[in-house]
């Protein structure tokens, strides 16, 4: 990708010129070729050694790589009004070629790391770049504590991080003030402690994030339920489920490994709920917030069947606003799309490096490079009459023409979406008319392809003279 993907470079500063500019030459070369492994990515044992070398530098940190293009993300945050922050966690396992230093996953004998990005997205799912990475992983000794760990304060807790999460949006809404930040989650992050940060942020600041989490947990309203037994509450769900009707609709929902992609017919309630403190840790106070409950009737009934309680601070007053929390929620699927990129499409999982700061350094520029597949994705989606060139190199698309479509160059640049079915046709994608614009997998396999040629169009081309100096 020539030198656009080194322009999320720009401006970092690892304390010494010559390992900026290695930096830039280490995007170019992996973001080149994304699965390949790091030998076959660099271009002779020099670079290869040269990025070994960086990888293993004490004094560079993958924030350190990161930082630049989370200027750059902010920049494109600031253009929206709207931003949402997803955060989710993905397991990489390095079980067959561990590092020295690797602790364990679930399991003694699954050794690796799990990955807690946060990812920004429009609205509209096209991804912005990469505000906030987190690495963790587990004694073998703790292994089948979870019980005790349960009982941790949540500052020692794996669980702080969807916290930490949090409060990253929040300090982004500060830095991005014209734009509305609302912080994403699953249900792992439905978590009381959250609950209670958003309104102590409130207090004390004019800016902070909102947010929309999952329930998981059957949480309770400070009311008797008597019918129930003695000491019983009222369910929020129940709240929730027995109030009016909002509105129904249809949606299409996207394949997952549980269920095939299916159109859904949905009913939606919402209600403002103030909340009990868990049982455990009743001395805390309530907190109050909206719940929307999507639920699809007439689904298959095999467990993949719609349920979503979302809870939210954005407002529910009416139905377009209700609407809003569910289609924010729906764009999370860009950040599971983005984890596939990561792991399938730039197979970080076979990276080999001997130690964890290595590795999290050489991971640090494959999230940048997965990230820019899918901004390419997306943008080809949303910008198609963009002059291809504005993304690509001249020997990119030039040689991409020739080769695919034999014809002589056109006066022009095509327009981007000219120019990406060309290349995701090198990617096996069918460019039938009826079919909708591809997907990542398309244009990570067409680049790599894209990788090739532009080399020989470089070499050999109309243009190599101008060149080859
Ligand atoms: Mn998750």
């Amino acid at each position: 990708m020539g030198d656009g993907i080194a322009t999320e470079l720009d401006g970092i500063e690892l304390g010494d010129k010559r390992l900026n500019d290695r930096s830039r030459r280490i995007i170019e070369t992996l973001g080149a070729d994304p699965d390949a492994s790091c030998n076959a990515a660099c271009d002779g044992w020099s670079d290869t050694l040269a990025a070994y070398r960086f990888f293993d530098n004490k004094s560079v940190q993958p924030e350190d790589i990161l930082k630049p293009h989370l200027e750059a993300t902010k920049r494109r945050m600031q253009e929206h009004s709207v931003v949402l922050i997803a955060q989710d966690t993905t397991e990489l396992d390095y079980s067959d070629h561990p590092p020295t230093d690797a602790r364990c996953l679930n399991k003694e004998d699954r050794l690796g790391l799990y990955d807690h990005t946060h990812l920004a997205i429009a609205p509209n799912g096209l991804s912005l770049g990469v505000v906030g990475v987190e690495y963790f992983d587990r004694d073998a000794e703790g292994l089948g504590q979870s019980k005790e760990r349960s009982k941790l304060p949540i500052e020692e807790k794996e669980s702080m991080r969807w916290l930490s999460g949090y409060r990253l949006a929040c300090e982004l809404s500060r830095d991005c003030p014209e734009t509305q930040i609302v912080s994403l989650a699953d249900r792992e992050a439905d978590l009381y402690d959250i609950f209670m940060e958003a309104e102590k942020q409130a207090k004390e600041h004019a800016q902070l994030a909102d947010f929309i989490i999952r329930a998981k947990i059957k949480r309770s309203i400070p009311e008797r339920d008597l019918e129930a037994g003695p000491n019983a509450y009222k369910k929020v769900r129940d709240q929730v489920s027995q109030s009016e009707l909002r509105a129904t609709q249809t949606i299409e929902l996207p394949r997952t490994p549980k269920r095939a992609a299916r159109q859904a017919k949905l009913e939606v309630r919402a209600i403002r709920v103030t909340v009990k403190p868990p049982h455990e840790r009743s001395s805390l106070p309530t907190v109050t917030y909206n719940v929307v409950l999507v639920e699809e009737v007439g689904g298959p009934g095999d467990g993949t069947d719609v349920s979503w309680l979302l809870i939210t601070s954005l407002p529910i007053d009416t139905l377009e606003a209700i609407q809003r929390v569910i289609d924010y929620y729906v764009a999370r699927w860009t950040i599971e799309v983005f984890f596939r990129v990561f792991k399938t499409g730039c197979q970080v999982e076979e990276i080999q490096l001997e130690t964890l700061p290595r590795l999290k350094n050489c991971l640090a520029f494959y999230k940048i490079i997965a990230w820019r597949i899918m901004y390419l994705t997306y943008l080809n989606r949303e910008c198609p009459t963009l002059p291809c060139d504005a993304m690509f190199d001249d020997c990119e698309w030039k040689s991409v023409w020739r080769v695919v479509t034999k014809k002589e160059l056109p006066e022009r640049p095509p327009t981007l979406s000219a120019f990406m079915k060309l290349l995701t046709q090198l990617g096996g994608y069918n460019n039938r008319k009826t079919e909708s614009p591809p997907g990542p997998q398309p244009v990570w396999v067409g680049i790599r392809r894209m990788t090739d040629l532009a080399t020989a169009w470089i070499v050999f081309g109309p243009d190599a003279e101008k060149t080859c100096v």
